[in-house]
């Protein structure tokens, strides 16, 4: 397919999906597609004045929405959902032209912003607090949710569509309004969810400016950052962005939400079923050519299974198809632009030059037509360097050998960052092992199923380096609203906590 196809079909996407042409060719951001690396068209960035008026926009709706009944606001969300079930091979097309996933996972990722707005629509009947017993008679305790206000969101463009909707669509039923900042890697994907979302919002009569995308590089964010109307900002992205942007959060005092780096390890114990170990390793680190933040990136192997993993996991690495991600035979797309190439290429060096040997791939493949592809690569490393605690956002997995479980989860827990883990085990009692206090120190820990690929459901984020946010599923939706805590007198007299007398 040629750069012109490419751009073509970008764009007769973005009129399905409702997007009038944004196109300027005098613009400063330039959109393109991993495929090819060629452009698509080019876009002008917000100044920080219009951020701002964005915010203010924002903060009129949410003065209105806050007062629909929240049963009533999942309605928004609900057409939400319907548009993107309608839209679904659409949105997801534009997820592969823009992000370079293959069909499967494009239209996977719409898939799991359907999953989120059907969660986000039945929770909108259930934003409850508790009632508590009070130590004085005649009174009653107990705790309301309130919608918080503006929330800002910054996503990447590994996730240019989920991860929006992940916060937007709890934060809307909770009774929030939401500005957006997209990765600039992916302007064109956001700009279709702010098409479907206003469609929504006019079916359902939600107040204008409920949602709203600004687009542009790093002064746009900051402006959200700094603004003292946003008293949330959720942040997916590099532990380096999250550690510029959780100060100056912090600094007005508002709350942040952080979704950092991940450095997720498998352990491949003795009794592990090695048939599912080497399925679940290879989508994990493989799949979305390993740009995942919770992309498998260490394999921590016991010794006596190792050259039979080793060995499996070969013979799979170089079977994979990889090229186009519109081709739907393909296994592995490209990695986003040549940046990602360079520091795939980088980290290998290293980590040869630390004693590690390439047991497979490494290399540029070749694939017609330009874009940044390669085949994913194993290194087998004597020690956990600093290179393997480092988070590189390409196809890149290095192995490690353990003799005692003591051992792994120690090499396991060894990095800064706690994203996400698993272990392949039969033995109960190491899988348990894993899952206690003791074991993995991540958000989230799996046993037989590799680290990515989580459902909507949990909550999703982990500690340390990666953050400590949680999104999603169970109780995440709390961070979008404020609790507040009712004392209620309806005795006629006035006794004081703690036995305090005052008369
Ligand atoms: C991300 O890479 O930013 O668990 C999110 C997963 C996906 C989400 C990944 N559901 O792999």
């Amino acid at each position: 397919m040629t750069m012109t196809d490419i751009a073509e079909q970008a764009r007769a996407v973005l009129g399905r999906l409702g997007v009038a042409d944004p196109f300027d060719p005098d613009g400063d951001l330039v959109c393109r597609s991993p495929i090819d690396g060629h452009e698509i068209g080019r876009l002008v960035s917000h100044r920080p004045t219009e951020v701002s008026a964005a915010v203010d926009r924002a903060v009129v709706a949410f003065e209105q929405w806050r007062q629909v009944p929240a049963p009533v606001r999942g309605r928004f969300v609900r057409e939400l959902g319907e548009l993107l079930r309608e839209h679904r091979d659409d949105l997801g097309t534009l997820v592969t032209i823009e992000a370079g996933k293959i069909v499967s996972e494009g239209r996977g990722e719409v898939q799991e912003m359907i999953d989120i707005c059907d969660l986000a629509v039945g929770l909108s009947r259930q934003l409850h607090g508790l009632t508590i017993a009070t130590e004085r008679p005649g009174h009653r305790m107990m705790e309301q949710w309130h919608p918080l206000g503006v929330v800002g969101v910054i996503s990447a463009f590994n996730f240019p569509v989920a991860v929006w909707s992940w916060n937007a669509a709890l934060a809307f039923v909770c009774g929030d309004a939401v500005v957006w900042k997209p990765s600039e890697k992916t302007l064109l994907t956001a700009l279709a969810c702010q098409a479907l979302a206003e469609e929504a919002g006019r079916r359902a009569g939600a107040p204008e400016g409920l949602s709203a995308v600004v687009l542009g590089a790093r002064e746009v964010g900051e402006a959200l950052v700094d603004d003292p109307r946003v008293p949330l900002v959720s942040a997916t992205g590099s532990t380096r962005m999250g550690r510029q942007v959780a100060p100056r959060v912090a600094a007005r005092l508002g709350r942040t939400l952080l979704e950092l780096g991940g450095n997720n390890a498998a352990i491949v114990a003795p009794s592990a079923d090695l048939d599912l170990a080497v399925r679940g390793i290879v989508f994990s680190a493989v799949g979305t050519a390993g740009q995942r933040c919770t992309s498998l990136r260490r394999v921590i192997v016991h010794e006596s299974v190792k050259d039979d993993l080793l060995t499996r996991l070969a013979a799979a690495y170089e079977s994979l198809p990889i090229g186009s991600p519109l081709d739907p035979a393909t296994l592995v797309g490209p990695l986003v632009d040549e940046q990602a190439w360079a520091a795939f290429d980088a980290a290998i060096t290293q980590a040869t030059a630390d004693g590690g040997v390439l047991v497979t791939g490494g290399r540029q493949a070749a694939v017609d037509g330009g874009g940044s592809y390669v085949e994913p690569a194993i290194v087998d490393m004597p020690d956990q360097t600093e290179i393997v605690r480092t988070e590189t956002f390409a196809p890149l997995v290095y192995v490690l050998t353990y003799d005692t479980l003591e051992e792994a989860i120690a090499l396991h827990n060894g990095v800064a960052q706690g994203l996400s883990s698993s272990i392949f085990t039969l033995d109960v009692r190491e899988a348990e092992t894993f899952l206690s206090a003791v074991g993995s120190d991540c958000g989230i820990a799996n046993v037989n199923i590799g680290p990515s690929g989580a459902e909507i459901g949990g909550a999703f984020g982990g500690e340390k380096d990666t953050g400590g946010g949680r999104e999603s599923g169970s109780d995440a939706w709390r961070n979008y609203m404020r609790r507040v805590t009712n004392t209620v007198n309806y005795s006629t007299d006035l006794p004081l906590a703690q036995g305090v007398e005052f008369a």
